[in-house]
């Protein structure tokens, strides 16, 4: 957006009334100015995928160059170790266990509820264009969709004035782009028809046809051959609107460059959410990333998101608006080796650690699982430094609504808008962390994990899930790695801890599923 004009509207508030100076720091600043915010969320990114975070193998000059000019937060968290239920909390500032958020198949209608707020919303009512360009993964329309129609409801329903998505993750049919609602570039004679439970007769898949693929399944994805990958669900037709997997980052971005070049132009200011789909399977890097990382390709798309963000400051200082654009950077889980795909992910892994220490990963109840790589940066404004005030994604809503001077609320959001700018290391007092409808309690530098049912360690993508025998007391400052239950030694607090716990849970904590990766 243009250089500010608010400065004037609060002389000629003055004018008329007694101009006391009665606001708090935060509004003072909203009224005086509305900056551009840009939420950039990558998918299945962990705490130590960074140079930053000590990330081997793989170089993140840009990643790192906002984490060294902002703000690195050492306790960050998504509320949740899976896609769907982070982004519900994210994009609604509600607990995604309230709405038994789970991990949606791409035909899923609309989890979101069109009468329901969100963070875009909030901004939209504020004055703010708003866009979502990217992952989306929080259902479309309603169960009976046709996808040949335009599709509602879609993110424009929900508080995007614009949205330019994939509907649920890369290895999930549709693999089709969706702008404001539309299939992208879909022949009308060649219909898209999806089923996520049978084939469609005559069709390849990658259980029956192995040899047809180029990406090799492992668990699950093996479905529709899309693009020589096998893919989650089956999908019939739409070949012209099929993306490119090689391109998605290009693609993306593109998009985004177009979206801040232009809307920087506009007296309005933006908020631009950029869900990135790096490094989610399949990871498909662009010849140009093939080999940048040690790592494999696992390696090569972090590199190439990397490279995006890179891009992405770039547009943003050509635009003239650097120091009116708040970013804020996060992941929507914790990291995951084999995630259903053969792509050496494992076999390259060297002396990376995704994890960056934490216990667990994506899926599961341990500290990997949530605590994700959470940045804010806006230059001029925010003093660089690091963070340990504990911040979730789903805090968004209520801080950016005391940025820009909006009264609105949502249910579970807090204000952590001091520690997300810098002025204050203080961030939530506690914080409830879900992985597969399992929550533990985030306090201080404690968690309480609750004994759960159901296996150790999901062998497919081997990882530690968190179902313990015993309830469990762990000191994450201490202890990060989750390596000794202090329960027994600390009965009283186990207690109060429990307490608070099961009165803003509920009771019915225990009622769980197990989790089912198709
Ligand atoms: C699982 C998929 C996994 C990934 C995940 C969702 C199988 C076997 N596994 O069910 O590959 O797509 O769902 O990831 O299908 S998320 O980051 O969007 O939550
Ligand atoms: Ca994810």
């Amino acid at each position: 957006m243009k250089k500010i004009i608010f400065p004037l509207l609060i002389v000629m508030a003055c004018l008329g009334t007694s101009c006391q100076k009665n606001q708090t720091n935060s509004s003072e600043e909203s009224i005086t100015q509305k900056p551009n915010i840009i939420f950039i969320y990558l998918d299945d990114l962990g705490y130590g995928d960074l140079g930053v975070n000590g990330a081997k193998g793989v170089e993140t000059p840009h990643f790192d160059a906002l984490a060294n000019g902002g703000i690195n937060f050492t306790n960050g968290y998504a509320s949740s170790a899976t896609c769907t239920p982070s982004r519900y909390a994210a994009f609604t500032g509600q607990y995604p266990w309230r709405k038994n958020a789970k991990i949606l198949p791409g035909s899923a209608p609309m989890l979101i509820d069109t009468t329901q707020v969100t963070l875009a919303g909030m901004l939209k009512e504020s004055g703010y264009n708003t866009a979502i360009i990217g992952k989306w993964h929080l259902g479309l329309g309603t169960h009976d969709k046709n996808w040949n129609e335009h599709i509602y409801p879609n993110p424009n329903d929900v508080g995007y004035h614009h949205s330019y998505i994939m509907a649920a993750t890369q290895d999930r049919v549709p693999t089709v782009y969706i702008e404001d609602g539309d299939v992208v570039g879909l022949d009308p004679n060649d219909p898209i028809e999806i089923d996520y439970d049978n084939n469609f007769p005559g069709q390849t898949s990658g259980k029956e046809n192995p040899e047809l693929t180029t990406m090799k399944w492992h668990h699950g994805h093996n479905s529709s051959i899309i693009n020589g990958i096998p893919r989650i669900g089956f999908m019939k037709g739409g070949k012209s609107a099929i993306w490119s997997d090689v391109d998605m980052a290009d693609h993306f971005l593109g998009k985004v460059k177009n979206y801040i070049t232009e809307k920087s132009k506009e007296d309005k200011p933006f908020f631009l959410t950029y869900t990135m789909q790096q490094p989610h399977v399949p990871r498909t890097p662009h010849p140009r990333f093939v080999g940048k990382s040690t790592l494999g390709p696992r390696g090569d798309v972090i590199a190439e998101a990397d490279w995006c963000i890179g891009e992405l400051m770039k547009t943003i200082r050509e635009a003239g608006i650097e120091e009116n654009t708040l970013i804020v950077l996060s992941s929507d889980n914790g990291p995951v080796l084999n995630d259903g795909y053969y792509d050496d992910a494992v076999e390259k892994l060297g002396d990376h650690d995704p994890n960056g220490g934490l216990r667990g990963g994506k899926y599961s109840l341990y500290d990997a699982g949530t605590h994700v790589p959470f940045i804010t940066y806006w230059k001029g404004k925010i003093q660089p430094s690091t963070s340990n005030a504990l911040v979730c994604q789903m805090d968004l809503f209520a801080s950016l609504a005391d940025l820009v001077g909006s009264k609105m609320k949502s249910q579970d959001s807090e204000n952590v808008l001091p520690a997300l700018l810098g002025t204050s290391k203080e961030g939530r007092s506690s914080l409830i962390l879900e992985a597969t409808t399992r929550t533990s309690y985030r306090k201080g530098d404690y968690v309480l994990m609750p004994a759960y049912e159901g296996p150790k360690v999901n062998t497919e993508v081997n990882i530690e899930l968190g179902n313990l025998n015993e309830l469990a007391l762990f000191n994450l400052k201490e202890d990060p790695a989750q390596t000794k239950n202090i329960a027994k030694e600390n009965p009283e607090l186990v207690q109060q801890l429990l307490k608070e716990f099961i009165s803003k849970r509920g009771k019915d904590y225990k009622k769980t599923s197990q989790l089912e990766l198709k």
